[in-house]
């Protein structure tokens, strides 16, 4: 993981970056582990009405973002040695996961780039990854208005990796994430709260039953809810008894699934 994260963000709409002040995104920038600077796209437009849209060649629904401005926005931005890698949020981009956010952690530049409308025109990404390392990512199979909520959440993901952002504790969490297996279910006092307990068994003190616990609700919560987790497996990640547990449970064995 890189030491110092320089991330540049362009944007029509530089006031949704201002949670970038708070919390531990805002204790980063204050301990200069992360340099963030906001850039409103309309710097680089030249008319009167700061155009960034126009309508799509071929037909179709609402507007398209222009390419010029974005082309005068990488030549302000994406200059040096070596490059930033520009990250585009778009649906239509390959998934973004924990260990997208652990490679971003490791780049010394970033440049995050907000698309709105029915998004960018394509010869941005075209002549930008003639110059740059690029990554289109999809933070999930929905659609938002526009890329900047999403690369908060790009942010977030690569902030909390940066060393010194989070103690040891929490580092391991992320251990656990890559694991490929759902974290169980947390609690905390009382120990009877509205008629509901805690499990016993977290209260037992038997640290061999806690842990052997956590990991079956991993489990039977990962076969309920992300099938596609547990068949991405690789071999030998469950052992004898993760099977008893998952087909006790009446969820089929792992290895023997058909197509969800
Ligand atoms: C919409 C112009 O993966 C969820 C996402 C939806 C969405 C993203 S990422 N970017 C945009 C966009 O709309 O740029």
């Amino acid at each position: 993981m890189g030491a110092r994260v320089r991330v540049d963000i362009v944007t029509i709409f530089p006031e949704y970056f201002a949670p970038l002040e708070l919390s531990l995104i805002g204790r980063a920038r204050q301990a200069g582990a992360l340099v963030v600077e906001v850039h409103d796209l309309r710097t680089w437009t030249h008319d009167v009405h700061r155009t960034v849209d126009d309508s799509p060649y071929g037909g179709g629904p609402g507007m398209v973002m222009r390419p010029e401005p974005w082309g005068e926005a990488l030549d302000a931005l994406a200059g040096g040695d070596p490059p930033p890698r520009l990250v585009v949020p778009t649906p239509a981009g390959v998934p973004f996961r924990q260990e997208t956010a652990r490679e971003l952690a490791a780049q010394p530049r970033l440049l995050l780039a907000c698309g709105r409308y029915e998004g960018i025109d394509e010869r941005v990404v075209e002549y930008a990854a003639g110059r740059m390392p690029v990554t289109e990512v999809s933070l999930g199979d929905y659609v938002l208005f526009g890329g900047e909520v999403a690369v908060l959440a790009v942010l977030e993901a690569v902030v909390r990796l940066l060393p010194g952002v989070l103690g040891n504790a929490e580092s391991l969490v992320e251990e656990s994430h890559a694991s490929g297996v759902l974290e169980a279910p947390l609690y905390t006092k009382p120990a009877q709260w509205r008629g509901l307990p805690v499990p016993e068994v977290l209260r037992s003190g038997d640290h061999g039953r806690i842990a052997r616990w956590r990991r079956d609700q991993g489990l039977l919560r990962t076969a309920a809810r992300r099938p596609d987790l547990l068949a991405a497996l690789p071999a030998g990640a469950l052992d004898e008894r993760d099977v008893t547990v998952l087909t006790g449970a009446g969820f089929p064995p792992p290895g023997e699934r058909v197509a969800e």
